[in-house]
C-alpha cells in the first residue's frame, strides 16, 4: 500500500485503518488489476433498480438471522444460523469472522453492516468463508456484489482502493461531457458517500451509501434523513 501519491488524491491516514478497511482496500486493489466491465457512471445508475431489488433480498436473509428481531445480529444468532445451515464453525471462528468485519466491538451488526459483512464474505478468498458463502445462499447476490465492485473499480481511477472527489468528478465528466446539473448531482452523491467526511470514499462507505440510496437503511445514525 501507499507510495503512489497523485495530485493530492491520496487519503490522509490520520488514524490507523481498521482491519476491515485494510482488507477492503486490498481487495479493491486486487480487483482493479483485473479491470472493470463498467464503462460509464450512467451505466452504474442504470443498474440501481437491480441493486435495489437484490439488497432488499439481503434484508430477508438478515431477518432470518436476527432471531429476536432487535435489528441486530449478534454472535450467538450468527452461530445459530450457521448451525441451521449445517456449517460447523467453532466459537473461535465465528469470533474471527466478526472481528474481520470489525463488528465485535459493539457485538451486533445492523443491516448496513450485514451488507458489508456479506460482501466481505463474498470477496474474501478464504476456504472457511467460501464454504459459508455457498451455504448462506449468496449465489443470487453475487451479480450484485460484482456490479458494486466493478462500479467502485471504475470510479477508482488511480487504483489505490479509494475514490477521491477528483476521481468522482472525472468519472462524471467522462460520461456527460461536464453538463452542470449532472456534475452537481455527482458532487452531492460524493458527499453522501463520504461518511466520515475525510475526502475519500472507501468501499465500505460506498456500500453504506447504497443501502441508504435504495432506502432500506434502518440504522439510527440519522444525520442523513434528507430525501434522496
Ligand atoms: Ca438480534
Ligand atoms: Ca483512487
Ligand atoms: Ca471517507
Amino acid at each position: 500500500m501507499g507510495g503512489v501519491v497523485g495530485r493530492g488524491d491520496s487519503p490522509r491516514h490520520t488514524s490507523p485503518a481498521s482491519k476491515l478497511e485494510r482488507k477492503m482496500v486490498e481487495a479493491m486493489q486486487q480487483r482493479a488489476q483485473k479491470g472493470t466491465s463498467v464503462k460509464s457512471f450512467n451505466s452504474v445508475i442504470m443498474k440501481f433498480p437491480k441493486i435495489d431489488e437484490s439488497l432488499r433480498n439481503c434484508r430477508t436473509i438478515f431477518q432470518q438471522f436476527d432471531e429476536d428481531s432487535n435489528g441486530e445480529i449478534d454472535q450467538r444468532e450468527l452461530k445459530h444460523c450457521f448451525q441451521k445451515l449445517d456449517i460447523s464453525f467453532t466459537d473461535e471462528e465465528i469470533k474471527d469472522l466478526f472481528q474481520a468485519c470489525d463488528i465485535y466491538e459493539h457485538m451486533g451488526m445492523k443491516f448496513n453492516e450485514f451488507i458489508v459483512f456479506l460482501c466481505l464474505v463474498y470477496l474474501l478468498n478464504d476456504p472457511l468463508v467460501s464454504e459459508a458463502r455457498k451455504r448462506m445462499g449468496l449465489g443470487s447476490l453475487e451479480p450484485t456484489f460484482e456490479t458494486l465492485v466493478d462500479s467502485f473499480v471504475f470510479l477508482d481511477k488511480n487504483k489505490d482502493g479509494y475514490v477521491s472527489k477528483n476521481e468522482m468528478i472525472q468519472a462524471i465528466n467522462e460520461t456527460i461531457g461536464g453538463e452542470r446539473s449532472s456534475g452537481r448531482i455527482g458532487m452531492k452523491r460524493f458527499e453522501e458517500m463520504d461518511w466520515d467526511k475525510n475526502g475519500t470514499v472507501t468501499f465500505k462507505e460506498f456500500l453504506f451509501a447504497f443501502t441508504r440510496w435504495v432506502g432500506i437503511d434502518d440504522n439510527e445514525d440519522d444525520d442523513d434523513e434528507e430525501a434522496v
